[in-house]
């Protein structure tokens, strides 16, 4: 039976950082959403794929090299005013990783050392979550975007765990 009932179409993405020692890998995203800005390789999580097995699928895709080890460092969700859709980005890091860094359709991979990671080129959520990403601590947040890539709101807090999905 239809709802009328208004329901926030929630989306769930990847997006995995490899870190090693002061270099993190990032990537110039070539195309689609976030075109022009560095970010960590990931995306939609198909159906009947776990969380874990779309973020090693899309670094593998985008980036052409084959993590080792994943830790889950962060949950962000993202809204957009205006927009019903909601989209629950789980953040990874590895530190290990099969292959060399390779560019795709999709992506130009870079690495970047700790201290100069490009804010300026990329979301301008990043800049608030990546501090405690760097320093391995596990969050979880809330962006609401306006237009022209304003910030409304936020909410990021550190956590001990995760929620069961
Ligand atoms: O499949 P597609 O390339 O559209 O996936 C979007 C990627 O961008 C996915 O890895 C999740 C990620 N992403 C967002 N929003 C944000 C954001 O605000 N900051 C960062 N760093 N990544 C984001 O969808």
């Amino acid at each position: 039976m239809n709802s009328s009932v208004k329901e926030n179409k929630k989306k769930l993405l990847t997006l995995c950082i490899v870190r090693q020692n002061d270099r993190v890998l990032l990537g110039m995203k070539k195309r689609g959403f976030g075109q022009g800005r560095f970010n960590g390789f990931g995306g939609k999580v198909h159906e009947g794929e776990t969380i874990e097995t779309a973020a090693r699928r899309e670094i593998t895709e985008e980036a052409g090299i084959e993590v080792i080890n994943l830790e889950k460092l962060g949950i962000i969700k993202f809204e957009f005013e205006g927009s019903p859709e909601i989209l629950e980005v789980h953040i990874f890091c590895s530190d290990e990783f099969i292959g060399n860094p390779t560019e795709s359709e999709e992506m130009e991979p870079q690495w970047f050392n700790v201290d100069e990671i490009p804010f300026e080129k990329m979301w301008p959520d990043d800049i608030h979550w990546f501090p405690l990403f760097l320093s391995k601590k596990k969050f979880v947040g809330k962006f609401l975007f306006g237009k022209e890539d304003s910030i409304l709101n936020m909410t990021l807090r550190e956590v001990t765990a995760f929620p069961e999905n």
